[in-house]
């Protein structure tokens, strides 16, 4: 007779080794925890399907956070209630890979709902695991969303009342009124025939996937003895007694046979494509520039802040321009304050020979204040041996760094001895290219005709920009 061979699946790892170096054969779930039930039936189910390799799965914020520790595949922390979000990122960018989404109740159905709704909405082709055990497991049992009426928690020690906290909601039936999702199944863990229909159910879900057919979305009830005070076989018994009467377990949505596979085709664009649907195709072609510019080129990155209506952030796109068009990577960020008057509007532009991972800047090494308030805000983030260009028109003070490099221009009375104060922007950008050196001022010229709409206004632009090359020649070095 062949002998049964029991052992671990390779989805999961040897050994179960956490932070600090201990290993363990077990999880760190409590006894009679659904969550490790559920593990077992994903690291089963991705063994037989031979698509551990492939996978990523993201662990929640909750009991299941750790799923990290045991399942050897791919793995991604999301923050609370995001995985739906993360899951769509990480599953757009790598269509060959297979994303699982695996979630709490507290996650998914109060701090994540808005992030679940969407992601079955749009028919993200991942896999949603959804573990409903009626409480906040980890942070000690208070009430979920799914917290039955009348069940008490830390947080509703009278019982749920449904004059104060509302009803139960039923995650599965709610995504199941949704077009797009192709599968909503919920089942149980509480015995052998209830744990083999949720064993085939991971894998329809997993299947899926892996067949392209789109959002598959599992709900679980999930025994949770330490939170509920009741001993593992209790805890199930009380699934049985009062949650399938609220959440019964069925089959809510298969549209899967009908489900056209989806196609997915990871399709590179050219420059030109993106620029004509960023609506930028007017700056041209970019130019050809030698590998030692490339090479050499000092990453910028820079924070222009200042009142509204000075320019800041049409700055920020007229130098992105300039370094787009010398084949440099560029990021342009708005960035609008919540103060009405007085405060600061700024952008963060990033130009850079490199790819650009953040587009923000935390760290500018350039830093232009056209008002005092944008002085005072970015002042200290500046790296050691930043530049700061100041609106001396306005910022009444010095810097009071020491080890940052310092241009005083009086911005705005250049501009208006042009005839247009809001010319100070361009005054600057001219004075910064001359002062860098780090790209020839002219590109200005060639950028600015196609980016400033108001065409009465080109030509001052440019006065504004020789303007400040002039300043700069004549005074750098002297302020
Ligand atoms: C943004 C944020 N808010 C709140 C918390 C605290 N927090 C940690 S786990 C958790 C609830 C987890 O409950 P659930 O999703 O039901 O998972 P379970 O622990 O029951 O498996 C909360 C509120 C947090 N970590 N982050
Ligand atoms: S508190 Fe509940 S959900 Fe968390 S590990 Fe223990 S039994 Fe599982």
């Amino acid at each position: 007779m062949k002998a049964a061979v029991l052992k671990k699946p390779s989805a999961f790892y040897d050994k179960f080794e956490r932070k600090g170096g201990a290993h363990q054969e077990t999880t760190h779930y409590c006894p009679g925890c659904g969550h490790g039930n559920l593990h077992k039936l994903i690291a089963e189910a991705l063994t037989d399907f031979n698509v551990a390799d492939r996978t990523i799965l993201i662990s929640p914020v909750g009991c299941s956070v750790f799923a990290y520790y045991y399942l050897n595949v791919g793995n991604v922390q999301a923050a609370h209630g995001r995985a739906p979000a993360v899951a769509t990122g990480l599953k757009r960018a790598n269509p060959n890979s297979i994303v699982i989404s695996y979630q709490g109740d507290g996650d998914l159905a109060a701090i994540g709902t808005a992030e679940i709704l969407h992601a079955a909405n749009r028919g993200e082709n991942i896999s949603v695991f959804f573990v409903n055990n009626a409480i906040y497991g980890m942070t000690g049992s208070q009430m979920a969303p799914t917290t039955l009426v009348g069940q008490k928690t830390t947080t509703t020690p009278y019982g749920r009342k449904v004059s104060n906290e509302g009803f139960p909601i039923r995650m599965a039936e709610i995504i199941s009124t949704l077009e797009a999702p192709v599968y909503v199944e919920r089942t149980a863990l509480i015995d052998f025939k209830s744990i083999s229909r949720t064993k085939r159910a991971v894998r329809k879900v997993l299947q899926n996937q892996i067949e392209n057919r789109g959002f598959s979305f599992l709900e679980i009830l999930s025994p949770c003895p330490t939170g509920w005070k009741l001993s593992a076989p209790d805890a199930q018994q009380w699934i049985r007694d009062y949650m399938l009467p609220v959440f019964p377990t069925e089959v809510f949505k298969d549209t899967t046979k009908d489900a056209e596979t989806l196609q997915y085709s990871h399709r590179e664009y050219t420059d030109g494509e993106v620029l004509d649907v960023l609506g930028l195709s007017e700056l041209g072609e970019r130019k050809e520039v030698t590998k030692e510019f490339l090479d050499n080129f000092p990453v910028q990155n820079m924070k222009i802040a200042g009142f509204g209506g000075q320019g800041v952030l049409s700055a920020g796109v007229v130098i992105a321009a300039c370094g787009m068009n010398e084949n440099l990577d560029v990021t342009w960020i708005p960035s609008y304050g919540p103060e009405m008057r007085g405060g600061t509007a700024n952008c963060s532009v990033i130009i850079s020979n490199k790819r650009i991972g953040s587009p923000l800047t935390t760290k500018p090494n350039v830093l232009i204040a056209m008002n005092g308030p944008s002085l005072d805000a970015f002042e200290d983030d500046v790296v050691p041996n930043g530049l700061v260009i100041i609106n001396s028109s306005i910022v009444e003070r010095r810097v009071k760094r020491k080890d940052v490099v310092t241009l005083y221009i009086p911005l705005t009375e250049i501009a208006s001895n042009l005839g247009l104060t809001a010319a100070a922007n361009m005054v600057c950008l001219g004075a910064y290219l001359e002062f860098t050196g780090i790209m020839d001022y002219k590109l200005l010229f060639d950028v600015i005709p196609k980016t400033i709409k108001r065409k009465n206004m080109i030509e001052t632009n440019i006065k504004a920009v020789e303007a400040g090359v002039q300043y700069v020649r004549e005074n750098a070095g002297k302020n």
